[in-house]
């Protein structure tokens, strides 16, 4: 279908491309082009499948790896300024996602503010926990500090994209002499499911309902464990310990939202609408790590209805973004 729109798709700087090599050191001659390019193949690759827009975001980890926290906040003006003037060169084919110093909760704060008021982007795009002053440290969002942020995002009222970082190297003993399962084999998935589950039993979305969170890969994995992890040994009744007030899957339901990105798998797709609802069910690719032909082809030829076909390739985000004209 033509009107296609697309919202994990992701750029690099020259400050941030480097981030990228690992995850694709084979075909990088391939890869790093497609990166910081906006108007040749990219548009060409969107054409050629139906896309009409692509909302563009950061490479990862980017600008949360930056543990020098003047830096990060540094690349991620840079970045987003690059971003936007990019945009402003084809507006009616990208959309911007911001990149956040989440490293520093204020500075993150302005900047969301300025990108989203001064910019014009539709939300921000964060790659998992942050590292700040020390190399080692893991900052998770549902840390106290950063409740004024999430306030802010609230009232902005746009999403916000938890996308995938690898956990750090002193954090991954599991993985060990594995490391085939770092990155997007599994532990991307497993590191931003744990980090989303945070955000929920923290309690975060008791004090802003409205909040909504992008989730990449069809839930990170969560629609499949949405009745286990509210309903582990049944019997004994064990009350949940968080803060919240509800149960995981009522959060999930309300706040959150997933992508098909670099996900083309049909089973898991009628899973998550099974479990969160086709109007929380957006197509996207997960370009330049996934070819857009191979996510277009896919859900083209999905066993879905017209109407549902619809709503996922354009429609969910039409509304979502608030992009009708
Ligand atoms: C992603 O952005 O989702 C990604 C990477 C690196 C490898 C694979 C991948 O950043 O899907
Ligand atoms: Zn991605």
């Amino acid at each position: 279908m033509q009107g296609k729109i697309a919202l994990e798709e992701h750029f690099a700087i020259p400050a941030t491309l480097g981030d990228s090599q690992v995850f694709g050191a084979h075909v990088w001659q391939e890869l790093g082009p497609r990166l910081t390019d906006f108007h040749d193949k990219r548009l060409r690759l969107m054409d050629a499948s139906g896309v009409e827009l692509m909302i563009l975001s950061l490479n990862a980890p980017a600008v949360q790896s930056i543990h020098d926290v003047t830096r990060a906040s540094a690349v991620a003006r840079e970045a987003n300024d690059r971003l936007a003037a990019e945009i402003a060169k084809r507006p009616d084919r990208f959309k911007g996602f911001a990149a956040l110093p989440m490293q520093d909760p204020e500075a993150a704060t302005r900047e969301m503010t300025r990108c989203v008021k001064d910019l014009g982007f539709v939300g921000a795009l964060v790659n998992g926990f942050s590292q700040a002053g020390d190399p080692k440290s893991a900052l998770y969002y549902d840390l106290p500090q950063y409740r004024p942020f999430w306030r802010t995002v609230a009232e902005l009222d746009v999403p916000f994209y938890l996308h995938p970082r690898n956990p750090l190297h002193g954090d991954v003993r599991g993985y060990e002499g594995h490391g085939w399962l770092l990155g997007p084999s599994w532990a991307f998935h497993a590191e931003t499911a744990v980090h989303a589950l945070r955000l929920i039993g923290c309690g975060l979305f008791d004090e802003s309902p409205t909040l909504q969170i992008i989730l990449g890969h069809l839930g990170e994995g969560i629609p499949a464990y949405l009745w286990r992890i509210d309903h582990r040994n049944n019997w004994m009744q064990a009350p949940h310990k968080y803060a919240a007030k509800k149960a995981v899957a009522d959060y999930v339901r309300n706040n959150f939202i997933v992508t098909t990105s670099g996900n083309f798998s049909t089973s898991a797709l009628d899973q998550a609408i099974a479990e969160i609802g086709v109007g929380r069910v957006l197509w996207s690719a997960d370009y330049p790590f996934e070819d857009i032909a191979d996510a277009a082809e896919w859900i083209d030829a999905a066993p879905l209805s017209e109407t549902d076909r619809m709503k996922i390739c354009r429609g969910n985000a039409l509304r979502l973004f608030r992009l009708a004209k």
